[in-house]
């Protein structure tokens, strides 16, 4: 166990640390505690669901490892992540896929799906003070076996997607009423070509009709809020993938709707951090897919690189936290799943931690003064300031684990739950 004693001592010598920069760490925790993370219930089962558990992931995404013990059903799941939820300071909220719908032994096809097949969520989420998130899934199922959903030419199979679509959005309303919190229900579509098109043009126009048809019901804001989720490849749409960022971006700003923006998505150079800035000038609201891509995979864990940290600035500096929803997306088989949200989720509130920690008044002044040499050497001084006493003095107030303690409990879950599951 980590001394308590030390996590304070060092705390008090940080924020004096800090005070000498005029940042006032007491604030920047309050601040940190307001931000709600979404996490993706789905890096729970490696983006199973249970509609029919035989059935392969598809869509160009891919969850690769076979790690013991993972959730077989909606019970085990929500268990894990009350676990997840010991271990991660603060309040956060839950992202859903239609796929963990729970029908019972009813087989409920996805355009028929309703508000009473997720009420278990809705009470657990209650039950726990956390918020719900929403997403259709168009992907694992035979109408997207050849790789097009509301892009697709057939216009019967469009038309499923589409009352998929809507069903999902009233869901979503459902948990932002039944809740007190707005459910973002962002749209996400694998739709697109392998090798390269000779017409780019129909299937952007065909996801355009299909768009509008989803959309043309007007839902209160105060509980639901549609996003939809651009993507440059994926697994199999190397060549062309019919929501592109471009796509999106124009219908978002037209239709004054929420742009997705997830950080495994764009060209391994290419990020999104630099983004948000100038969206936010067009665009009302954004939702974040904070994730990592690693060479052709768009979902590692998320570790605390550079572009995280960026992001985390981005969001802070901006001041613009309001604005900006966070979620996570990333899914690993090959490690403990419930680490795997632990880690990317504190991995996640240290980066905003340590954005919230900068000192943001003097880089201002010094930047307005054209002094970049100034603004140079603090952003770099600041790399190394104690801010780590600080996000252990946030876990300690927070009453999750300190440091790497963490690990003890979910071996200790590991052993209790885990390792109890059978395939
Ligand atoms: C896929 C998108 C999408 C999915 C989830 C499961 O590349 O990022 O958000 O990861 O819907
Ligand atoms: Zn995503």
């Amino acid at each position: 166990m980590v001394n308590q004693l030390k996590v304070e001592t060092a705390y008090n010598i940080a924020k004096e640390r800090y005070e000498e920069q005029g940042v006032d760490t007491g604030k920047a925790l309050e601040q940190l505690a307001k931000i709600a993370v979404s996490l993706h219930c789905w890096q729970g089962d490696d983006v199973g669901g249970f509609e029919n558990p035989d059935a392969g992931l598809s869509g160009g995404i891919a969850a690769t490892g076979n790690y013991p013990g993972k959730a077989r059903n909606a019970e085990e799941l929500r268990k894990d992540l009350d676990q997840a939820f010991r271990l991660i300071p603060g309040k956060h909220r839950v992202n859903l896929h239609s796929i963990y719908a729970e029908t019972g032994a009813a087989k409920v096809e996805r355009n028929q799906l309703l508000p009473q097949h997720f009420s278990a969520w809705k009470d657990w989420a209650k039950a726990s003070g956390l918020g719900l998130d929403f997403n259709p899934t168009c992907f694992s199922h035979p109408l997207a076996a050849d790789g097009f959903t509301l892009s697709h030419r057939d216009p019967s199979i469009r038309q499923f997607w589409i009352e998929h679509c809507i069903a999902c959005r009233k869901i979503g309303e459902y948990f932002g009423r039944e809740l007190g919190s707005a459910c973002v229900t962002n749209i996400w579509i694998p739709d697109g070509y392998k090798d390269t098109p000779f017409d780019r043009k129909t299937p952007r126009t065909l996801l355009l009709d299909s768009l509008n048809s989803i959309l043309s019901e007007k839902i209160d804001p105060r509980f639901n809020l549609d996003a939809v989720e651009p993507k440059l490849f994926g697994i199999g749409s190397e060549s062309y993938v019919v929501g592109s960022m471009e796509f999106y971006t124009g219908y978002a700003i037209k239709n004054n709707m929420m742009l997705t923006l997830d950080s495994g998505h764009f060209h391994p150079t290419e990020t999104i951090s630099d983004k948000i800035s100038s969206i936010l000038l067009y665009i009302d609201q954004i939702l974040l897919h904070v994730s990592r891509g690693v060479r052709w995979d768009s979902d590692h864990v998320v570790t605390l690189n550079d572009e995280l940290l960026s992001i985390a600035q981005e969001i802070v500096r901006t001041n613009e936290m309001d604005r900006i929803h966070i979620g996570l997306d990333y899914f690993d088989g090959s490690i403990n799943r419930i680490a795997a949200w632990t880690i990317g989720t504190r991995n996640t509130l240290k980066a905003l931690l340590f954005a919230l920690l900068e000192p943001r008044k003097l880089l201002i002044q010094t930047e307005k003064d054209g002094d970049l040499t100034s603004r140079l050497a603090i952003l770099e001084e600041c790399k190394t300031l104690p801010a780590s006493a600080v996000w252990d003095y946030y876990c300690m107030i927070k009453e999750v684990p300190v440091g790497i303690d963490f690990m003890k409990d979910i071996h200790q879950y590991e052993k209790s739950e885990i390792s109890k599951r059978s395939k």
